[in-house]
Order: C-alpha cells, then structure tokens, then sequence
C-alpha cells in the first residue's frame, strides 16, 4: 500500500507502540486516526503530528465497546473520505501466577486483548470491502510462541489474536483484497507492564528488563514495512525480538 493519503485507525495510540506507529506513518503521508481513553494524550499526539505537517483525527474510545469503533470509523469517513486500514494495537499485561485468581485482571485481558480485537475488525471491514482493498494489523506477541511466568491468560489471549489474524488473512486476503498481519513483539520498552499487580511478577520484570530491550519505533518500523509492500505481498507474521532476549 501506498500509504500517503490512505486513512488508519490506530488503537492503543496515547502511549508506546500505538504512539510510535501513529508518528511513522503519518509521517509517510497517511492520515491517522488515533483511538484510546486518553483523550488528552491523543490530543496532544494530534497536534505533535501536525506539526510536523501530517494529518491526525482524534477518535476517543474504548476498543471493549464496539459502538465507540463504529463512531471512530464514522469520523473517519466523514473527515477523510475512507478507511484503509486498521492497527489493533490496544492492549493490556497484568501478568500474575494462576493460583493469585486475580478474574478480574483475567477477564480485562480477554475483553481488551481479544474482544478488542474482534470489534475493531467488524467495525471496519464494511469500509475495507466497500474500497476493495485494505490491511489490517493485529499486534499479537512473543507470548503466542512461548509461556512465560505469570504469563498463562496473556499467552492465551495473544495466541488468540495470532491465530485469528491467519483466519482473517484467509477469509479476506484472497476473497476481497484485504492483507492481514500479525505483529509478535518481544520486550519493548513501554508503559505495559505498568498494570501488573502481583508484586512476586513485577521483581521478575524488573529482572527482565535489565537487557537492551526494543524501542516502540522498531514495531513502528516492522508495522510500516508489512504495510507498504504491493499489494499482492501479505507479510502474515512478524516475529521481532531483542537480540538479547532468550
Ligand atoms: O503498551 P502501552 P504497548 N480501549 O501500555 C491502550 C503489545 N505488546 O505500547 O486507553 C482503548 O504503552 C492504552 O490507552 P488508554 C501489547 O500487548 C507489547 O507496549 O489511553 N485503548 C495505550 O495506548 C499491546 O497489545 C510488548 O489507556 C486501550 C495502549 O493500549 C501492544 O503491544 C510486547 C484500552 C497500551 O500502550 C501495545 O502495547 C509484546 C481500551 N480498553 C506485545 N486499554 C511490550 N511492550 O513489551 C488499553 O509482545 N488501551
């Protein structure tokens, strides 16, 4: 895809990867429309962008609630005419050992990481059939290769959202244009662990982190590449990881 003038929709994009992402490929000419709860950070974002002199829409929403996708993608269209795209970005990682039976840190996980997902894709791909062509990217994770401690519900949700997002390239890709990618980061330095509650897991991190992690522009970088090979290219997984990571 040609990206300048082409509409994204970008979940998650108030902090780390989605922020990152949102700066690339507006700076590429496209037209982004940036999606989380911060409002004002988006606010901030949008005017970061313009400043550059690229193009940006605040959207407000929760990706849990399928009726604020369908008023991003509204104002989407009404402001720039189509929707081309889509990163389901957004997502959460309150990491914590089974036996803690922390449900409601499980069910966040599953409503945001998963269900997020599912939402983002039925709100835009009425748009993307109708152009007849378009890319939507899921952003999975290391976590649907392997378990990692504390990891059990993340793990699930991400290798969910790799194994949909196969499902979707062929139901779609073949049938009406649209490529679909599913991006598997190892640790990148952002805000994510921030939401892990279960203090045995947060020293475990800290441990973690200690090597040379990625950078939310590297995911940007890996997001830009797999949008903008020609059409006839599906870049289906991205498994990108520190070089230092085990
Ligand atoms: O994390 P962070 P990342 N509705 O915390 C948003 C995956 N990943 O950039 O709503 C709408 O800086 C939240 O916005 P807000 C990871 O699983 C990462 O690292 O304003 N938005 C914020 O913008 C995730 O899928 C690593 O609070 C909601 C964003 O999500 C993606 O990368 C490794 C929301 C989170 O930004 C981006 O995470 C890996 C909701 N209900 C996969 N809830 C890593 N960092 O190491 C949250 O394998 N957000």
């Amino acid at each position: 895809m040609e990206l300048k003038d082409k509409t994204i929709i970008i979940t998650g994009a108030s902090s780390g990867i989605g922020e990152a992402t949102a700066h690339k490929l507006a700076d590429n000419g496209a037209n982004v429309v940036l999606m989380a709860r911060s409002t004002d950070k988006l606010k901030e974002l949008k005017s970061a962008i313009e400043n550059n002199g690229g193009k940006a829409l605040v959207a407000s929403g929760d990706v849990t609630k399928k009726s604020d996708f369908d008023n991003a993608v509204k104002e989407a269209v009404s402001e720039f005419g189509k929707v081309d795209g889509l990163i389901n970005n957004a997502g959460l990682m309150p990491l914590s050992f089974i036996e803690k039976l922390k449900t409601d840190e499980w069910e966040q996980m599953v409503d945001v990481n998963i269900k997020g997902v599912l939402n983002g894709v039925a709100a835009v791909l009425p748009e993307l059939k109708k152009n007849k062509g378009g890319h939507i990217i899921n952003i999975s994770s290391m976590a649907a290769h392997r378990y990692f401690p504390g990891g059990a519900v993340y793990c699930a949700t991400k290798s969910a959202v790799k194994m949909f997002s196969e499902g979707l390239r062929q139901e779609l890709a073949p049938e009406y244009g649209i490529n679909v990618t599913s991006i598997e980061p190892g640790a990148v330095e952002t805000s994510l662990t921030d939401t892990i509650t279960d203090e045995d897991i947060k020293d475990k991190m800290k441990e973690m982190m200690e090597m040379t992690t990625l950078k939310a522009e590297d995911i940007a970088n890996a997001i830009y590449y797999s949008l903008t090979q020609p059409a006839r290219v599906n870049i289906n997984d991205v498994y990108i990881v520190p070089s230092e990571q085990k």
